[in-house]
């Protein structure tokens, strides 16, 4: 199945967070990965005092069904040595599981597609990328970012 991933960091070196992350991923058997985005400088969104971002997003192939996948990217956020402190706050990685093709869940561990994909421009410019016409909540992703205030987003 294909599923589409969002990296985020904004502590320490972040492209070679996101790096990693990526190498990671693909290093997990039933993971292949098959796009990449550029990465981007991107504003705080929801708790807006706290260091700009690094973000990207990922395409994938997997054996993995969601939960497998969801676990296998917490698994990778820590061994990064990711320590989960405030919502929202800054990290030194974040993997995110936008969509999975087929998929829709909603329970206490994963709720996909990822509840906030089509308001967040720094989800949306970098997946734009790699996915434009992938359809999320009834639009295409170009369709739902074109209506999002992307001010502050540049190429890296
Ligand atoms: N969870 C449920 N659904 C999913 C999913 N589709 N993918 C659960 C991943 N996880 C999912 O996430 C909390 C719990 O969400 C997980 O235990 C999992 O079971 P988390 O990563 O531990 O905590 P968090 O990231 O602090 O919370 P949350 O709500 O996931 O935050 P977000 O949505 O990741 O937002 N601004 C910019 N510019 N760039 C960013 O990358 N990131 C955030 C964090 C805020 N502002 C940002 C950025
Ligand atoms: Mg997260």
């Amino acid at each position: 199945m294909k599923a589409w991933l969002g990296i985020g960091s904004n502590i320490g070196d972040m492209a070679a967070m996101l790096d990693q992350a990526v190498d990671k991923l693909a290093a997990i058997p039933g993971i292949r990965v098959v796009a990449r985005s550029p990465d981007y400088r991107t504003p705080p969104w929801g708790k807006t005092d706290q260091p700009w971002f690094l973000n990207g997003a990922v395409a994938i192939e997997t054996d993995l069904d969601p939960h497998a996948l969801l676990d296998a990217c917490q698994g990778i956020e820590r061994d990064l040595g990711r320590i989960r402190e405030e919502r929202w706050g800054p990290r030194i990685i974040d993997i995110d599981v936008l969509a999975y093709e087929g998929a829709a869940v909603e329970d206490e561990r994963l709720v996909l597609p990822h509840r906030y994909v089509r308001e967040r421009a720094f989800v949306l410019v970098p997946l734009n990328e790699i996915a434009p016409d992938l359809t999320i909540g009834g639009e295409t992703v170009s369709d739902a970012l074109a209506k999002l205030d992307r001010t502050g987003i540049a190429r890296a």
